[in-house]
């Protein structure tokens, strides 16, 4: 099933690079993110689309890997129903986006509602809430004292899962944030993961965290699964599922 979504999705998107959207209250600084960390690099000319849309563009990611990030429109509070309605059609790139960063004023009294109201409407339009998918960016650090900037770094280090503090005026942090895109749209080679009878949650799992290439299924009930997943997927997995066997394909 997953394997269908991703082509359709490629199919949609007629691109197979790595997608990353910025979702976010309104004034939280998506934009002002969008421009810092796409700006750096003249947009890559075989990615023709990004010129036609100011919306979408080609990010590098560390390791000169091309990925494409889309601004949104921001989120406000008591967002009416009609509105999420409308939001439905426009968050379709949030909805398929590999990763999804939420960026956060976290220099407003208002951090923690905002950020309340973007996650309820996140999951009012279905975008799967998976902490995998989902990275927060606590932005305008810059706007914070310096004795509450170094308890920030700690506050975003233990948030699970952890947060990245940025600055999208200074820069600061923004290549640690590249950093942790990187790793979320890593794959790593794939694996062969054999789940005993019983462990359908574990198949479940992987099916919605990773490609699955093959799949073959025993009478005894135990399912056997060829698989691609980042290389953080791969652990979070074997920490979930200790009982599943995991070998290199
Ligand atoms: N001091 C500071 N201001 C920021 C930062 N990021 C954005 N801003 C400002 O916040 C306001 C809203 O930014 P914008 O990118 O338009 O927010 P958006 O609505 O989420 O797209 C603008 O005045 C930006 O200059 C930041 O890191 N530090
Ligand atoms: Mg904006």
């Amino acid at each position: 099933m997953r394997r269908t979504r991703t082509l359709q999705r490629s199919a949609r998107k007629r691109t197979p690079f790595p997608t990353v959207a910025l979702v976010g209250y309104t004034n939280a600084g998506k934009s002002t993110l969008f421009n810092r960390l796409t700006n750096a690099e003249v947009v890559a000319q075989d990615m023709l689309f990004a010129t036609l849309d100011p919306t979408i563009r080609a990010l590098k990611l560390p390791d000169g890997r091309p990925a494409v990030l889309s601004d949104t429109v921001g989120f406000i509070s008591d967002l009416p129903h009609e509105l999420v309605e409308a939001f439905r059609a426009t968050l379709e790139e949030v909805k398929e986006a590999d990763v999804v960063l939420h960026v956060r004023d976290i220099a407003s009294e208002e951090s923690k509602a905002q950020a309340e109201d973007v996650r309820t409407v996140l999951s009012r339009l279905g975008v799967d809430m998976d902490e995998r998918r989902i990275v927060e960016v606590w932005n305008k650090a810059d706007l914070l004292p310096p004795e509450e900037r170094a308890e920030a770094v700690n506050d975003a280090r233990r948030a699970h899962p952890p947060a990245v503090l940025v600055s999208a005026v200074t820069g600061q942090g923004c290549d640690d944030l590249l950093g942790v895109v990187a790793s979320l749209v890593d794959e790593a080679p794939p694996v062969d993961v054999y789940a005993p009878a019983g462990e359908g949650a574990a198949i479940a799992w992987l099916y919605r965290h990773g490609r699955v290439i093959e799949r073959s299924d025993g009478k005894d009930g135990s399912v056997r699964l060829a698989v691609s997943l980042t290389a953080q997927a791969l652990g979070q997995f074997e920490q979930l599922y200790p009982q599943s066997e995991i070998r290199a394909h």
